[in-house]
């Protein structure tokens, strides 16, 4: 870098469309790409964080992302407005890769004053794709809504931002330290921090004896960020044969995949673990890292399933062996993981959807893990939501239980019985007729109860609020509760990633105890209530769509 670089401080004007969704800023690559997009936000975001008058003078702050199209320049334009702001040191994963577990561990570890994450999710890359941005907070966790919403309202009177004149691109691809500026940018290695993390909650001695043993793997990793850490994890540390990892080498535009793991997005594994040739367990992740997918020879586990099997077998980890304190789940997350909390005595809570919501009760200790429907688990061990993670303990309570993941997955359900659950997204949907339907459910809510629809009666309706029992914030229009008097339920919530009109999720469930009594496919269990659902909020009618374009 020329010894010449300087500050500059760049007028700019507000920029339309800053205001961050459930998880930061996500946009489409293009509108991130326009000018002063990037560096409004970045500088909002420095604005709130930072100490009036002198900027991040002293701070330090971890920085990375999944490896999408655009990571690599907006990595260097966020380090280079770092150094105009007068930050310290910037911690940045090599190549500017860190996945989003990763980069909480990090900044847990290294006790930096929050980071920047770069992702737009399981959302598909490239210059057409997606792009987000978001800041975490020096606990590790996605900032809580009062900072976001100071940040949003810092977009919307910005007049300047800072940027080092005249400086350079860094060579992101050596590990060490050197300067931009006057501040000092250490490359780190993006999975060392990580992996001593996960070496000291699970017991890789016993997973090292599972792998020799002759379990087999398969690990998707989507052409995501997941592939180089469980690379190093599954494969060089654990001894899982070369090639367990698929698609493991990170793309700019992850292969043009949507790197989603459900059943839809991630279906060359599903039929895999369907076939002649299947491994005793297989998993994938998303773009960046963050989210699971659980699948065994012949079966899939629903996030739903996932999070209650863990919380019921999780004291098998050495990192879990005490017991847990609790467990939280988002609201449309089935209740399956209630059950078992229940059994043991441990605290539940139900969150509105968001992993920020999981921060406080972390931080409280008031429960261990948490977990979500759209694929999310995590624990108290970073303060995101972690894919490998749950692979690996799923992958420890099999090395302890010997066990198929279907006869763990049935037990399960003869000892708590069955919540048989699904997702229907409508996807890309207008947004004005999306809002005109979650306005009419609203409307009807207090007269539903009572009234019987498709065979079921509703007993309750409501619109989600959530009290935060740490910091007694209130988060209310969470998304609309149906009960059903039939054990069953019915959520309606728009999406809060999408970029593109609106997504209405509807989440439908049905709780079993005999679950033989419902047979095995859970469109078919559910037939009732997604009937009564979509007479209910008039889908069809609302939204010129007589079928989900994804059920999950
Ligand atoms: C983000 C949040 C998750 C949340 C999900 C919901 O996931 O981090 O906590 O469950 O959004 O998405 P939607 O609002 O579309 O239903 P991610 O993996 O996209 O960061």
């Amino acid at each position: 870098m020329p010894a010449a670089a300087t500050v500059k401080t760049v007028e700019t004007t507000p920029i339309e469309g800053q205001k961050p969704g459930t998880s930061g800023l996500r946009k489409q690559t293009r509108v991130f790409m326009q000018p002063d997009f990037l560096e409004n936000y970045v500088q909002a975001i420095f604005d709130v964080i930072g100490n009036p008058g002198n900027e991040l003078a002293g701070m330090t702050l971890a920085l990375g992302g999944d490896g999408r199209y655009f990571n690599d320049r907006a990595i260097q334009v966020i380090l280079k407005m770092a150094a105009a702001n007068g930050a310290a040191r910037v911690l940045v994963g090599r190549d500017g890769i860190l996945s989003t577990p990763a980069a909480s561990a990090v900044i847990r570890a290294r006790k930096t004053d929050g980071g920047l994450i770069l992702s737009a999710s399981h959302n598909p890359a490239g210059e057409d794709g997606d792009f987000g941005l978001k800041y975490n907070i020096p606990a590790g966790g996605p900032a809580p809504e009062a900072i976001t919403e100071a940040i949003y309202r810092r977009t919307q009177e910005i007049t300047t931002y800072r940027i080092l004149d005249e400086a350079d691109d860094l060579d992101l691809s050596a590990l060490g330290e050197t300067t931009l500026g006057g501040m000092t940018v250490e490359i780190i290695d993006p999975v060392a921090i990580y992996a001593g993390v996960m070496r000291d909650l699970f017991d890789f001695d016993a997973l090292r004896a599972l792998f020799k043993s002759g379990f087999t793997l398969r690990f998707d990793a989507m052409h995501a960020v997941t592939g180089p850490y469980a690379k190093a994890i599954l494969e060089d540390e654990l001894g899982a044969p070369a090639g367990s990892v698929m698609n493991a080498t990170p793309l700019p535009d992850f292969g043009g995949g949507h790197p989603d793991p459900n059943p839809v997005w991630a279906k060359p594994l599903l039929d895999l673990v369907m076939g002649p040739d299947a491994p005793d367990f297989a998993a994938a992740s998303d773009g960046d890292g963050d989210r699971n997918m659980i699948l065994g020879r012949g079966v899939y586990v629903t996030p739903s399933d996932s999070l209650a099997v863990l919380t019921a077998n999780a004291p098998l980890a050495p990192g879990y062996a005490k017991g847990l304190a609790g467990v939280a789940r988002s609201m449309p997350t089935s209740r399956a993981a209630d059950r078992v909390a229940k059994r043991l005595g441990i605290n539940t809570f139900e969150t509105p959807t968001g992993w920020k919501f999981f921060g406080n009760l972390l931080d409280a200790g008031l429960v261990t893990l948490c977990g979500e429907e759209s694929a999310g688990t995590g624990s108290d061990h970073v303060r995101e939501k972690d894919g490998l993670w749950a692979v690996l303990l799923w992958l420890n309570i099999l090395a302890e239980r010997r066990e198929s993941v279907a006869g763990i997955l049935q037990a399960h359900w003869r000892e708590y019985g069955r919540d048989y659950y699904t997702r229907h997204d409508y996807e890309g949907v207008d947004k004005a007729a999306a809002e005109a339907l979650m306005d009419e459910l609203h409307q009807q809510l207090a007269a539903l109860p009572g009234k019987s629809f498709g065979g079921l009666t509703v007993s309750a309706a409501d619109d989600f609020a959530y009290d935060d029992p740490v910091d007694g914030s209130r988060a209310t229009g969470q998304g609309i509760r149906i009960f059903f008097q039939e054990n069953a339920r019915a959520v309606f919530r728009l999406s809060g990633t999408g970029t593109v009109g609106a997504t209405l999720r509807v989440y439908l469930e049905r709780f079993e105890d005999d679950p033989a009594r419902l047979g095995d496919d859970p469109q078919e269990a559910l037939a009732a209530v997604i009937k009564a659902a979509g007479e209910i909020a008039g889908i069809a009618a609302h939204l010129g769509r007589e079928e989900p374009d994804v059920r999950t």
